[in-house]
């Protein structure tokens, strides 16, 4: 096989790079369907109970040779991965290949505390080489996965990551494949998780809690005729499939008592947005985003969730009188029939990604406190020492910012350690949509389009939906002596990614 560093001197990256690196033969992949929006017609809904991934476990440091020791009194606990491939049980009939952190899809959930370090061992059991990018942490540099070839984990090797979970808040985080050109396959084949960063005085707050806080990764995929995974690398516009999967499972049913729930949703898709809404039509309290919980609960009825973004709401179900034919549906009615972004919303033709069957009268004690999280940072314009403008911009078919095409040997801002930056984001032009995302900070997000923003875009984040047309200002303040060095940013629509639309940026003393 071919190395990357051999590749690069060839001047191939994206897709080309990443049929030589996987070693995938075009043959072999059925070139999916994707102008089709068509349901697959093997799929029959609600067949399936919604699997709920598990936390992990810790295990001593002593199982794991040569993982780093710490002796500075911070608390560390240890887990460890095998990354690898398996057959799930996803279409009725033969079982579908998947690559999954310990071979489950999406992969065992970590569950950290903030002050608690966490250290993660990776080991890599699969034929493609890996890099795991923990998305929403303050993660040191050479733990958080950014997509830089000398992180790489080859077949046969481990990487440990270290997790301070010195955050300023917790939050509903995840961990995903980041592996240079090849992120979009590695995470449609299965290597996504979810890490949830909870402290004592989230726990305190008295939300829905144990089998009522329930996270939902919603992804689409494509199968070809032998139910295998059907990824086309020349489609550099986005992944848009026709088969919705909750939790790995195709629109799983769900069994809840009539009380709250605590959902925290995952847009795990390549490229899909979706509009999410509850077929009944109540409200719900929307009470985080990307970065943890908001301020104070917001009342909706519906709202967008881009690729990369985290929403967490709570659902009150005690309106229904449990019962067998008691049914409520998570619909999607965002229209999308391609890469280039949503064609908008329908609510004539809601989909339903899974149904809730309100079956058990339960005790619920659970609230939802109008004070939420008290601790988020504010960070003030005039602190500012510069503004960066970053554009986001289609060329030659492939995807830029600036005019530039990602560069893992380029720099392209340098931050100088605990000072206050604004990030104008801008979109290029031409209709296409670009969640973009920054690593390692948390930001607020000053305006979009001169207009301050609402909703969950008021709390943290770390995805920024450039509409076509937009222009979008964060800020956010770079502390933490342990997280110098370099990271990323980059659209999260990953097909567009893996073609280069990331930028390197470094934070020096
Ligand atoms: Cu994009």
């Amino acid at each position: 096989m071919t190395t990357r560093r051999e590749l690069l001197k060839l001047g191939l990256y994206g897709s080309t790079a990443m049929l030589h690196l996987t070693g995938l033969k075009l043959d072999t992949w059925a070139l999916s369907e994707n102008k089709s929006p068509k349901v697959d017609p093997r799929v029959t809904p609600f067949q399936v109970d919604l699997p709920v991934p598990a936390f992990k476990t810790t295990v001593s440091p002593a199982t794991l040779p040569g993982v780093p020791l710490f002796n500075d009194g911070i608390p560390t606990d240890y887990v460890s991965f095998n990354v690898q491939q398996t057959l799930a049980q996803i279409l009725p009939g033969k079982k579908t290949l998947v690559w999954g952190y310990d071979g489950q899809v999406p992969g065992p959930s970590f569950q950290a505390r903030l002050g608690r370090r966490l250290v993660a061992r990776q080991q890599n059991s699969l034929p493609v080489n890996i890099n795991v990018h923990h998305h929403g942490g303050h993660t040191q540099a050479a733990s958080d996965g950014s997509a830089l070839p000398e992180e790489e984990i080859e077949p046969g090797t481990f990487r440990d990551y270290i997790y301070d979970n010195d955050d300023d808040t917790g939050g509903f985080h995840w961990y995903h494949d980041h592996t240079l050109d090849q992120t979009g396959i590695n995470v449609f084949m299965g290597l996504a998780g979810v890490y949830i960063l909870t402290s004592d005085t989230i726990d305190a707050l008295n939300l829905p809690k144990g089998a009522f806080d329930v996270p939902l990764v919603v992804q689409d995929r494509a199968f070809d005729a032998n139910n295998q995974l059907a990824y086309n690398p020349f489609d550099h516009n986005g992944f848009i499939g026709n088969v919705f999967l909750v939790n790995g499972a195709v629109q799983p049913k769900f069994r809840v008592g009539n009380g709250k729930y605590r959902f925290r949703i995952l847009n795990g898709s390549n490229a899909r947005f979706y509009q999410i809404s509850l077929s009944t039509g109540r409200p719900f309290q929307i009470i985080g985003s990307d970065g943890g919980l908001l301020k104070a609960p917001i009342e909706a009825d519906q709202f967008r969730i881009a690729p990369g973004e985290r929403v967490e709401f709570v659902v009150d179900f005690s309106f229904h009188t449990p019962g067998p034919n008691t049914h409520v549906f998570l619909n999607n009615t965002m229209i999308q029939k391609e890469g280039r972004g949503p064609d908008g919303v329908d609510p004539t033709q809601p989909f339903p990604l899974m149904r809730f069957d309100v079956l058990d009268t339960v005790t619920d004690i659970s609230t939802v406190p109008p004070v939420l999280e008290t601790n988020i940072p504010v960070f003030n314009p005039k602190e500012s020492v510069i503004t960066r403008t970053f554009e986001f911009n289609r060329s030659q078919g492939a995807w830029q910012v600036n005019g530039k095409f990602f560069d893992p040997t380029r720099v392209d801002a340098t931050v100088k350690l605990n000072t206050t930056e604004i990030w104008r984001l801008r979109n290029g032009g031409g209709g296409w949509y670009h969640p973009v995302h920054i690593h390692r900070n948390e930001f607020q997000i000053l305006d979009r389009n001169g207009i301050a923003p609402t909703g969950a875009e008021s709390g943290l984040k770390d995805v920024f939906v450039l509409n076509p047309g937009d222009e979008i200002r964060v800020i956010s303040k770079y502390t933490g002596e342990k997280q110098l060095g370099r990271y990323v940013f980059h659209c999260h629509n990953i097909e567009h990614e893996d073609m280069r639309m990331m930028g390197l940026w470094e934070v020096v003393k």
